[in-house]
């Protein structure tokens, strides 16, 4: 008899636990960071486990990400950015779907109150840094004592993207071959680039269309073009890696701003078509493309959404933020505050 979603999920955490008492503590307080595919997380293997379909490597946001505390209770209550969110909320569900796999007698509940950093309408994903930061409160309240490795294979199973978000800096996600993921999991490549700077341009700040969950299951489910991905990722992969580390801007930003186009171009593919652009993001990228010819070096990634990331170093900042009115610069390698 095959096993249920669920049942596959509690047997994965249970594999990443093995037996720790779930006893609860005091209430715990943890942060992440947020993070940005440089070669992107398109399609997954196993929805039920968020298993990828290829590797991904991103390289995180430094400051901003998400700050959460969390305490055992009766009953769930949640609350984001400092106000109570409804139960009957899609986000909630979500998250309580997530703590399903880690209450017990002694905890049937969890408090568990979010803050993001980077305004939610900056087109920053907060799933990755608030999965990756719930898992290290839990791992505080419950005193598990997990290593980075093991809570990003917990962290993957509330949001793909968020297995990258238990590191600073440039992270590689291994896709790995186990059929319960417990070698699916992000890896730090430990390289610094204090200069590199990670540009949010917000072209729109409403709610997209399509969840990238559903663009992926589509993607990956209809589009004639997404055999042709994992060859894609393959061969940026290899120019992104070299690139970063030579700190060589300019073969990274390509290689990523080349990701970024072929992942889109994958979805658009679809039938129904996965269409993440608005005409304000077909501008803004014609717009990179003047900057790049003025002599500025900047690239740009798109994720799922209409927004832009710029790639660039510190020395652009300046031109750049007069070039891109409202344009947030991102410091990925510090300095903390
Ligand atoms: C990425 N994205 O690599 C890619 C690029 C969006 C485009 O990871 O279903 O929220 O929770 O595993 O992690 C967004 O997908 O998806 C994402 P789930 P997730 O950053």
């Amino acid at each position: 008899m095959s096993l249920s979603g669920t049942d596959r999920r509690r047997a994965a955490v249970g594999a990443v636990l093995r037996g720790r008492a779930a006893r609860p503590g005091s209430p715990a307080t943890a942060t992440a960071p947020a993070n940005v595919a440089l070669v992107k997380y398109w399609g997954k293997r196993d929805a039920d486990l968020n298993l990828p379909v290829t590797d991904s490597l991103s390289v995180s946001l430094g400051d901003a990400g998400t700050r959460t505390t969390v305490a055992a209770a009766e009953r769930d209550g949640f609350r984001l950015n400092g106000g109570a969110v409804d139960p009957a909320a899609p986000e909630a569900a979500r998250l309580a779907r997530f703590l399903d796999l880690f209450r017990s007698p002694a905890c049937p509940g969890f408090a568990v109150d979010s803050v993001n950093t980077v305004p939610t309408a900056a087109g920053v994903a907060s799933s990755a840094s608030g999965f990756a930061a719930l898992v290290r409160a839990l791992d505080g309240l419950l005193g598990w004592g997990l290593d980075a490795a093991s809570l990003s294979v917990l962290a993957r199973l509330g949001s793909g993207s968020a297995c990258r978000s238990l590191w600073d800096g440039f992270v590689r996600w291994r896709a790995g071959v186990a059929a319960d993921g417990s070698d699916s999991r992000g890896e730090p490549l430990g390289v610094e680039w204090p200069d590199l700077r990670v540009g949010l341009w917000v072209v729109s700040d409403r709610p997209k269309a399509t969840g990238s969950r559903e663009g992926m299951l589509r993607t990956v489910g209809t589009s004639p073009l997404y055999a042709g991905w994992p060859s894609v990722v393959a061969g940026d992969l290899a120019a992104v890696e070299p690139a970063i580390a030579a700190r060589d801007l300019a073969a990274l930003g390509a290689a990523a701003e080349g990701n970024a186009m072929a992942m889109h171009a994958t979805a658009a593919a679809a039938r129904p078509a996965v269409l993440y652009w608005l005409p304000e993001s077909l501008h803004a990228m014609a717009r990179i493309a003047r900057l790049r010819d003025d002599g500025i070096p900047v690239w740009f990634t798109m994720d799922a959404g209409p927004n832009l990331k710029l790639l660039f170093e510190a020395a652009s900042g300046p031109a750049l933020c007069a070039a891109v009115p409202g344009l947030r610069e991102l410091r990925p390698f510090g300095p903390r505050v």
